[in-house]
């Protein structure tokens, strides 16, 4: 019978498996479109955090809300690249982990989200916990189950 280490999972802090904010691509509120879309296509990432000038999260940018924005009924608008700026397209209706909240709620929100944000309790951004860190544990734990 194999034995899942479910209260090892359960137990899971979250800020051990959180990707650090020095190491996370941000962008903030006031950068004009056109870095956000350098960052995105540099870093690779599809989506990235928008923090303001405090290290606080405001929202999500994702190179498919710039493409939406910029592209107009018969054309690329590109103008509007440095036109506007992140805030005027990004999505603010952020789900936001706290870095001491339980591990069975980061695992829900990682259902509709390929990752959630975290603060510490002054707001201030500390880092992201994406589906891969949670797969990784899942199938660190189920390896050690299903051995021999
Ligand atoms: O540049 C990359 N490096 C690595 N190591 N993996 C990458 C890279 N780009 C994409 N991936 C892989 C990851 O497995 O593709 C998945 C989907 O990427 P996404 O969403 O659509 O850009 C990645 O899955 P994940 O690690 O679980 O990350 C989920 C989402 O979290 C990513 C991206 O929006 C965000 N993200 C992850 N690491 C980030 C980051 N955003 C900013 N900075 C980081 N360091």
């Amino acid at each position: 019978m194999y034995s899942f280490q479910k209260d090892v999972i359960l137990n899971t802090n979250i800020e051990q498996l959180m990707v650090s904010s020095d190491k996370v691509a941000h962008v903030q509120v006031d950068n004009p479109l056109e870095h956000a879309l350098l960052v995105l296509t540099k870093s690779g990432y599809s989506a990235v955090p928008v923090l303001n000038h405090s290290y606080r999260l405001k929202g999500l940018i994702s190179t498919t809300m710039i493409l939406e924005t910029v592209l107009g009924i018969q054309s690329f608008e590109m103008e509007k690249l440095s036109q506007l700026k992140v805030e005027d397209v990004m999505n603010s209706d952020l789900p936001i982990l706290k870095v001491n909240h339980d591990f069975m709620r980061a695992l829900g929100l990682t259902i509709n989200h390929p990752f959630v944000c975290i603060e510490d309790d002054d707001g201030l951004f500390k880092g992201i916990l994406t589906r891969r860190s949670i797969i990784k544990l899942f199938t660190k734990s189920l390896n050690k189950a299903i051995q021999p």
